[in-house]
């Protein structure tokens, strides 16, 4: 396994819309175990396939609190939103800055697994934030543009700062 470099917002290939996964090989899996050992070490609850700068449709969570319930989502869709929560997001994209976005509070989804099989799962809490956050990824959003035009400038030039000083 390898850990796998994470861009960090502005990068403009955040933007980029990510392509269907048209056949799950072992590639597909072995990408899929380089981003769960990425964000496990990273630590985060989730990653997107776009935030490790390959632009298909694949996610990794696992929100449990052992860390031992690693959930890989191939070419995820939302079919249901249900009610609405406000809860605080974070990114791996976006470090050091936490800030509190408004979502669907349960969400039904359709994906395939690591083996290409179909399924559909019910999220609530924490869980459908997080697929919420990480499908947005696919599509090329990052949970900033959720936020006022003043905060996604300030975070923009604090992370440009910390990118250049790192340099
Ligand atoms: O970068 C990402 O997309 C992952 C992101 C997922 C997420 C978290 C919270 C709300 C919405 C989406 C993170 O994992 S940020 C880090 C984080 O939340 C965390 C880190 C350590 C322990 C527990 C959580
Ligand atoms: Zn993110």
């Amino acid at each position: 396994m390898a850990l796998l470099k994470i861009l960090q917002y502005p990068d403009r290939r955040l933007h980029t819309l990510a392509e269907p996964v048209t056949e799950v090989t072992d590639a597909i899996r072995r990408l899929a175990a380089d981003m769960a050992e990425t964000m496990y070490t990273a630590p985060g609850v989730g990653l997107a396939a776009t935030q490790v700068d390959r632009h298909i449709r694949m996610i990794v969570i696992d929100v449990s609190e052992k860390k031992d319930d690693l959930k890989v989502y191939i070419n995820p869709e939302i079919l249901e939103r249900d009610g609405e929560v406000c809860h605080e997001e974070g990114c791996l994209s976006v470090p050091g800055i936490y800030e509190k976005v408004s979502r669907a509070e349960h969400v039904r989804i359709r994906a395939q697994n690591a083996e290409g099989q179909l399924f559909e799962q019910e999220a609530h809490s924490l869980l459908a934030t997080c697929l919420q956050h990480e499908i947005d990824h696919l599509h090329g959003r990052v949970f900033v543009e959720y936020l006022s035009r003043l905060k996604q400038d300030r975070i923009r030039n604090k992370l440009l700062k910390q990118q250049r000083e790192t340099m």
